[in-house]
C-alpha cells in the first residue's frame, strides 16, 4: 500500500489586510431638537458636550457629519441604537454607516 499524504490544494494565504473600518454618519433634519441630538451623541458615542456639540452643529449646517469610525458590527450597531434612540421619542434622527475606503 502506498503511503499517500493529502494535502491542501491551495497554500493558505496569510491575511494581511485589515477588515475595513466603518464610519458612522450623522444625518440632519429638520425636527429632532439641537439638544436631544447632543444627548444621544453623548450617551451613544461616550462624548463630552462639546465634541457632542461640535458634530451636531457641524451636520446641522453642512447636511451631515462623521460621528467616528468602528468596526463593521459595532458601527452597526452604534447607528441602529442611536437612530433608535430618536424614533423612541418620536424623532426622525438618522445614524447610518459606510466603509471607510
Ligand atoms: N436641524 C435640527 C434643528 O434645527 C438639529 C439637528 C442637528 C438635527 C443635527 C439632526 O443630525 C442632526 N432642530
Amino acid at each position: 500500500m502506498s503511503d499517500s499524504v493529502t494535502r491542501p490544494k491551495t497554500k493558505p494565504k496569510v491575511r494581511t489586510e485589515r477588515p475595513k473600518l466603518h464610519k458612522v454618519i450623522l444625518v440632519n433634519d429638520d425636527f429632532t431638537p439641537r439638544e436631544f441630538v447632543v444627548r444621544v451623541l453623548k450617551a451613544e458615542f461616550r462624548m463630552s458636550e462639546d465634541q457632542a456639540h461640535n458634530i451636531m452643529i457641524t451636520a446641522h449646517r453642512r447636511g451631515v457629519c462623521v460621528v467616528a469610525v468602528f468596526m463593521r458590527d459595532v458601527a452597526e450597531t452604534k447607528a441602529t441604537r442611536a437612530t433608535d434612540a430618536g424614533k423612541a421619542a418620536g424623532y426622525p434622527l438618522l445614524f447610518t454607516t459606510e466603509p471607510e475606503e
